[in-house]
């Protein structure tokens, strides 16, 4: 059995429980393959051993009180998994699916994703099971205060730096650093995405939607196609799906797609922004109702169906697994070229796999979806210096920032074989630079 089987094995039976984070773990590992046999130096230091076992793992009560008086409990947690290249860096996410594995799949995957970023930023991810749709302001304001009163015993500027992520926007933030400050009396650059009023920056919210147009705009390039007139679906509704369209648009693409968890919306004309930013941005509302406003446009319910629409570019933006095999096989079969990945792990193994056999060209989400932590990372260097760049300064850098991790995973790939596999390629470029620190750090 080989050293990656033999960790993979070892990974199965202590976490039996955990189908994301094996998922997530035998992703990597399987295509980490050249680069570990042709470095036996990593056998050696048992850096994957090492790697597939977070630092450590906090979890805890959050108990609020709802606005009709009754108290209500949720499960919170922090799961801190690599800090060999800098202070563990990740989102919240606040979703009724949240648990253990989904916390660890994600956290796993920041650790390569912020290591491609090429900022100094280790690899956390943290969230609870609370649901914020449906509750009120305060009702939010207080469950965040809650979670915020564990929590911030085990973050910090220097070794810990929280943001958003599904369920976690500016006003979930914001409830979060003013219950930090109130506990510390620090106002320092401890969480990320923040307001602009209070430390945030300039173009974090648009960052990993706009990162992403980026990073497939190089990789189409290259091939000689371009974003303008292609057509586009994009999966979800939120923070990512909203600034992948605005970017994909201004590049002259035609979006005609859009979702939430309840169904997807068909607008042959090209959907229009501006209604959707008001619905989902303003009002927290459904997607469905763009077709109130769009008579023309049609709704459909249910997630999975939007694959079905025949598009040049898919960019899913909403949750992990929400592309399956089957969905892989219709985006290809309707001739679709390229998908980038705005989400975390979006697309199944056996979804991954139909794309790269049929030649799709396929940006996995740790390197396509890389903006937004980066952008995050330029806040912290804002926030130390008590400066702040100005919204063209920061998108200058992300854009930078994403033409270099395109170029790294293009390379990885090439270099060991695989090339235009940038699964293979994200993976092992994330991975050297960690296993590298890992290496110089000694068996810690
Ligand atoms: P938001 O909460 O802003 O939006 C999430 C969107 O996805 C909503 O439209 C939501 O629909 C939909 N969605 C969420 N869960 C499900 C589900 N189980 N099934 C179907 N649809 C679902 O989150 P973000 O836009 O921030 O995050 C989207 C994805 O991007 C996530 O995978 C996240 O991890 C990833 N990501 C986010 C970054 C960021 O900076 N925010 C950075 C990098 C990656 P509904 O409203 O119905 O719940
Ligand atoms: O998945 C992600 O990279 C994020 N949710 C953003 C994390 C961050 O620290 O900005």
């Amino acid at each position: 059995m080989d050293y990656i089987t033999k960790v993979y094995k070892m990974v199965e039976a202590k976490n039996p429980n955990e189908p994301e984070f094996l998922q997530a773990v035998k992703e990597v590992l399987d295509s980490l393959r050249p680069a570990i046999e042709q470095n036996p130096q990593y056998e050696k230091a048992g850096i994957l051993e090492r790697l597939v076992e977070p630092d450590r793992q906090i979890m805890f009560r959050v108990s609020w009180v709802d606005d009709n008086g009754n108290v209500q409990v949720n499960r919170g947690m922090r799961v801190q998994f690599n800090n060999s290249v800098g202070p563990y860096k990740g989102g919240l996410r606040l979703h009724p699916s949240v648990n253990l594995s989904i916390i660890k799949f994600l956290g796993f995957e920041q650790i390569f994703k912020n290591s491609l970023s090429g900022l100094p930023i280790g690899g956390a991810k943290g969230g609870s099971d609370f649901d914020p749709k449906g509750k009120s302001d305060m009702e939010v304001m207080r469950f965040c205060q809650s979670f915020m009163s564990e929590l911030y015993k085990y973050i910090d500027a220097d070794i810990d730096v929280p943001a958003g992520d599904i369920g976690v926007g500016a006003r979930e933030i914001g409830y979060l650093y003013g219950q930090y400050k109130r506990l510390t009396n620090n106002f320092h650059g401890v969480l990320t995405g923040k307001g602009l009023t209070y430390g945030g920056s300039l173009a974090r919210t648009e960052a990993t939607g706009y990162g992403l147009v980026y990073f497939v705009n190089e990789m189409i390039s290259e091939k000689g196609k371009t974003l303008k007139d292609a057509t586009v679906v994009v999966s979800g509704a939120g923070n990512v799906a909203i600034y992948a369209v605005e970017k994909a648009q201004q590049y002259g693409a035609k979006v005609v797609a859009m979702s939430d968890s309840n169904g997807y919306i068909y607008d042959k004309n090209g959907i229009q922004l501006d209604i959707v930013k008001q619905i989902k941005e303003v009002r927290r509302g459904r997607i469905k109702e763009y077709i109130k406003q769009v008579p023309s446009a049609e709704y459909h319910e249910g997630c999975s169906g939007i694959w079905t629409i025949p598009c040049d570019i898919a960019l899913p933006c909403a949750t992990q697994n929400e592309i399956n095999e089957e969905s892989a096989k219709a985006l290809v079969a309707n001739g679709c070229y390229a998908v980038g990945e705005g989400a975390n792990m979006p697309t199944t193994l056996e979804g991954t796999k139909v794309f790269l056999d049929n030649g799709i060209l396929f940006a996995p989400g740790k390197a396509s979806n890389a903006g937004g932590v980066s952008v995050s990372a330029l806040e912290m260097s804002q926030n130390s210096m008590r400066l702040s760049w100005t919204f063209e300064e920061v998108d200058q850098k992300l854009h930078n920032i994403m033409k270099n991790i395109y170029i790294q995973c293009r390379d990885a790939a090439e270099k060991y074989g695989y090339k235009d596999n940038f699964v293979v390629g994200a993976n092992i470029a994330g991975f050297e630079k960690v296993a590298n620190a890992m290496l110089a750090h000694g068996v810690v």
